[in-house]
């Protein structure tokens, strides 16, 4: 069995119900969400054009199959809550990234794990160290020590989300 975290986001409709689906969507045929975050509120980063707000979460899971069938339901959720790619980050319904697989380095065309920008990211960081403090990262440093390290005035956690 496979564990390891995931973030979700969403910047384009209802994103804190396309959140709720896709967490039910995730938990059935051998994913299960173990731990979820709150939500982040945060401004697009890494892009251009003026977008909307992301929320932003992270999830501790467990998975009964390989990387690429992971890969496969994700972007079955992504598709089954309107996800299209008309270009690259275009606002999205829902986007479901693989951060960590325990024990897996995983470089391919289709999936990197980790994920190269994970360190980099506020949004990422911040639902992850809240729900695994403790865990090593590639640098070799905590969550909490990389969040730290962030230190991001921008992002909110939406309480009760
Ligand atoms: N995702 C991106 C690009 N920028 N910014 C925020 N705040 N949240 C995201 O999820 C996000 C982003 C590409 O996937
Ligand atoms: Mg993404
Ligand atoms: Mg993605």
């Amino acid at each position: 069995m496979m564990r390891g975290f995931i973030a979700l986001g969403s910047n384009l409709g209802e994103r804190a119900a396309h959140l709720g689906e896709a967490l039910k969507l995730m938990s059935s045929g051998g994913l299960t969400v173990v731990t979820a975050s709150h939500l982040y509120e945060s401004a697009p980063e890494e892009v251009d054009e003026k977008q909307d707000s992301y929320l932003n979460m992270v999830v501790e899971f467990t998975f009964e199959g390989g990387v690429f069938e992971l890969l496969d339901r994700c972007q079955e959720i992504e598709r089954s809550l309107g996800r299209i790619r008309p270009y690259p980050h275009a606002p999205r319904t829902m986007d479901i990234d693989i951060l960590l697989i325990e024990g897996t380095e995983f470089m391919d065309e289709r999936l990197k794990v980790p994920h190269p920008r994970l360190e980099q990211r506020a949004f990422v960081m911040y639902p992850l160290a809240e729900i695994a403090p403790d865990l090593i990262l590639p640098s070799g440093r905590t969550a909490a020590q990389v969040k730290k390290s962030l230190r991001n005035d921008e992002i909110r956690m939406i309480p009760g989300g």
